[in-house]
């Protein structure tokens, strides 16, 4: 019995060290140890030995055993380790390869315009309003002097959703929100931004376009104010060189209105394409605030005056980046947005 079981050993060396994965070692380990193994095998035939030679021969199997059992965990850590090398070395990446790059997201020229108007004027401690773009005809039309009979409903072109909501067409329905809001207080000086819906659709006119409504309402407000503003905020947007000009104008919400020019960015008022030769630009519409539309929103025009106007963001952003098309704005072309980012 002592040899078989020194043969068991010298053959379990042999195959422990030639043992190649952790799949064959677990086999051999099942062969040699376990309950239906070599060496259990072996030791149910004990009952042969002589009372003496049980313990020598019990001992030495156990020995046996011990070493056999030893080695396999010895080349089970070797193997492990050589697995985790082997995948190591598969999976390895090269740091020194070029890497494959990622296109980086640009501001849309026409938030970038938005939001320096917004700066520019509250930089002139004016505060930012929102307005709903869902509107009904009370402070589209109505509250701003358009009467239902009123002929001037017919220059905004309008969306009607019913008979009464329709989308805003300017977004001079926030000044009255506004002034009614303030229950009389004074001052107000507001600001709104937001889009703005009309039937309109050529490369200089868009269905869907943004505008910014200026409102100041005060004591001894004059159209001197107006005029300053405006052009505080045109040299601002386009450079202190820049001049404007109010052509007297129409809106049943002002009174007197203008249309307000700013001398043409592209050729400095000689005359170009951009200007039809004119030398002027125009981007908004202003005025003071009709009395009736101060009466409609809690205010008497006798005490108290207002100048408001109403800037088109497109406009302003096509003559700021030189744009021939309004409607480059809403294609999501990258090449167009490309060039505008880092703002
Ligand atoms: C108005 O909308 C008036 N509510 C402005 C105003 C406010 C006047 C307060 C007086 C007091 P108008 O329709 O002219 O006015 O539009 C104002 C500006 O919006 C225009 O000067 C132009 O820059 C821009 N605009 C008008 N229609 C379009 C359009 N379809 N697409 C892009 N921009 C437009």
């Amino acid at each position: 019995m002592k040899n078989e079981l020194n043969s068991i050993l010298q053959a379990a060396k042999k195959e422990i060290d030639s043992a190649s994965s952790l799949a064959q070692l677990n086999e051999l380990k099942v062969n040699y140890l376990g309950k239906k193994g070599e060496i259990t095998t072996l030791l149910r035939q004990m009952g042969s030995l002589s009372p003496e030679e049980r313990p020598v021969m019990g001992k030495l199997a156990n020995e046996v055993k011990e070493e056999i059992q030893s080695l396999t965990e010895k080349k089970e850590d070797y193997l492990k380790q050589k697995e985790l090398e082997d995948k190591l070395l598969k999976e390895s990446i090269d740091i020194t390869l070029p890497g494959t790059g990622r296109n980086i997201g640009g501001l849309n020229p026409l938030t970038i315009v938005k939001r320096a108007m917004e700066e520019t004027f509250i930089s002139m401690g004016y505060e930012i309003v929102e307005g709903p773009e869902i509107e009904n005809e009370f402070y589209n039309f109505e509250a701003l002097n358009l009467p239902a009979t009123h002929p001037a409903r017919d220059m905004q072109d309008t969306f009607y959703i019913t008979d009464e909501f329709l989308l805003r067409t300017h977004t001079s329905p926030v000044q009255v929100r506004t002034m009614l809001k303030k229950e009389g207080k004074l001052p107000v000086k507001i600001v709104s931004p937001g889009r703005v819906f009309r039937k309109d659709d050529d490369p200089t006119h868009s269905p869907v376009f943004q505008q910014l409504e200026g409102l100041v309402v005060d004591e001894n407000i004059t159209m001197a104010d107006l005029k300053g503003t405006l052009l505080l905020f045109a040299q601002k947007m386009f450079g202190k060189d820049k001049k404007i000009r109010l052509r007297p104008s129409y809106f049943p919400f002002t009174e007197p209105s203008a249309e307000v020019d700013i001398s043409c960015i592209m050729c400095d008022g000689d005359g170009c394409g951009t200007c039809s030769q004119t030398g002027w630009v125009e981007i908004l519409g202003a005025g003071m605030v009709h009395p009736n539309v101060l009466k409609n929103a809690g205010y008497d025009p006798n005490k108290v005056q207002g100048f408001a106007f109403g800037i088109g963001i497109e406009r302003v952003a096509m003559l700021k980046y030189g744009v021939k098309d309004i409607r480059d704005f809403y294609s999501g072309d990258i090449r167009v947005s490309k060039q505008f980012i880092g703002g």
